[in-house]
């Protein structure tokens, strides 16, 4: 691609502050910051073994689940990052119990940012595509303390969503209420490059994403739609259905925003103290935005995640998100079973 057509991230969004005006100073200067915090998480993820900081951390977050050494490293570089800017009243993340604030050396701006800096960690020592998520919200008027109760905020009180997906190229995927835009890091340039505007997902599919080993946990409406879907040409879906199933939600959503697809991680009977695995506030939320954005759905099987009111800065919820038309399909028949 000529350079004089390639447009980096940073144009990208003065330009749309041009057309569009809704991104302020602060808000463009917080993409760009979590923008290079992903450039440096990915320089960190490539190195692999090279950069001893494979394998576990020998600590646990506060899902209980243990932290690999590049988990702790990716929470770092977005805290350190984001710190100085004076852009941010406060951070929350997957790996820290409480909200951190911004240290009083430096002054606060006007928003939240909750991120999981590793997505898919477990997948990082087998060498599988993992990703940062993150989500953007105004810190509520009047607050100079954000604690928790200032992030339980509905999806729908995003101002932007993104991710990025450190596969066999590093991608930034991004939503700021207008549309979802990816841009791919130009290792020479050391820049991200916009490569894909106002993707959409097609509305119907043939590929569905879920860890069947679940099976015999699920609801009667999960069993239902799935062995529709196993049951193929010879069943009530009349086609045949493929399966993907990375178990890195950054990578599987990816392939959807691409080509379409449905992603499907439900409330399981495993655990029922666990409504589901994904956590609302740095997952499905920021991925329900961005999948809302490129015409897609997003529900918990009942209703649409988006409009959850938090309760927790950690909590958990069932994820069905993609092709709008499966993802009705599905809900329709739990909100069947429901009635
Ligand atoms: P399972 C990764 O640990 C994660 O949080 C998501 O990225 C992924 O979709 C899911 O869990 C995989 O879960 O039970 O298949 O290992």
């Amino acid at each position: 691609m000529p350079s004089r057509s390639k447009v980096s991230l940073s144009r990208f969004l003065i330009e749309q502050q041009r057309e569009h005006g809704h991104i302020n100073a602060d808000l463009r200067l917080l993409i760009e910051v979590v923008a290079r915090a992903c450039k440096r998480i990915s320089i960190a993820v490539g190195k692999g073994a090279l950069g001893g900081v494979l394998g576990s951390a020998g600590t646990e977050n506060v899902q209980g689940e243990t932290q690999k050494k590049l988990d702790v490293l990716s929470n770092e570089i977005l805290l350190e990052a984001n710190e100085w800017g004076g852009h941010l009243a406060a951070l929350a993340s997957e790996e820290m119990d409480d909200p951190h604030p911004i240290p009083n050396r430096y002054p606060k701006g006007e928003y939240l940012l909750v991120f999981d800096p590793l997505d898919g960690s477990s997948n990082i020592d087998v060498n599988i595509s993992v990703g940062t998520i993150f989500s953007v919200l105004r810190c509520p008027e009047g607050v100079q303390d954000p604690a928790e109760a200032a992030f339980l905020q509905p999806g729908t009180q995003q101002v932007a969503a993104g991710y990025a997906v450190y596969g066999s190229s590093t991608v930034l995927v991004l939503t700021l209420g207008d549309g979802v835009h990816s841009f791919t890091l130009d290792r020479e340039q050391g820049s991200f490059i916009l490569t894909g505007s106002n993707l959409q997902i097609p509305a119907d599919t043939s590929e569905f994403a879920i860890n069947m080993s679940n099976l015999r946990h699920w609801e009667a409406p999960m069993k239902r739609y799935i062995e529709e879907l196993l049951a193929g040409k010879t069943g009530p879906r009349g086609r045949d259905f493929n399966m993907r199933w990375v178990a890195s939600m950054v990578a599987d959503v990816h392939r959807i925003l691409t080509r379409g697809g449905i992603f499907i991680y439900p409330r399981d009977l495993k655990d029922p103290s666990k409504p589901g695995k994904l956590r609302l506030m740095y997952e499905a939320n920021p991925m329900a935005f961005i999948v809302e954005q490129a015409g897609g759905a997003a529900t918990t099987g009942r209703e649409r995640i988006l409009a959850l009111r938090p309760e927790r800065l950690h909590q958990r919820v069932p994820v069905f998100l993609g092709s709008r038309h499966e993802v009705e399909r599905v809900t329709a028949y739990h909100r069947e079973a429901d009635a």
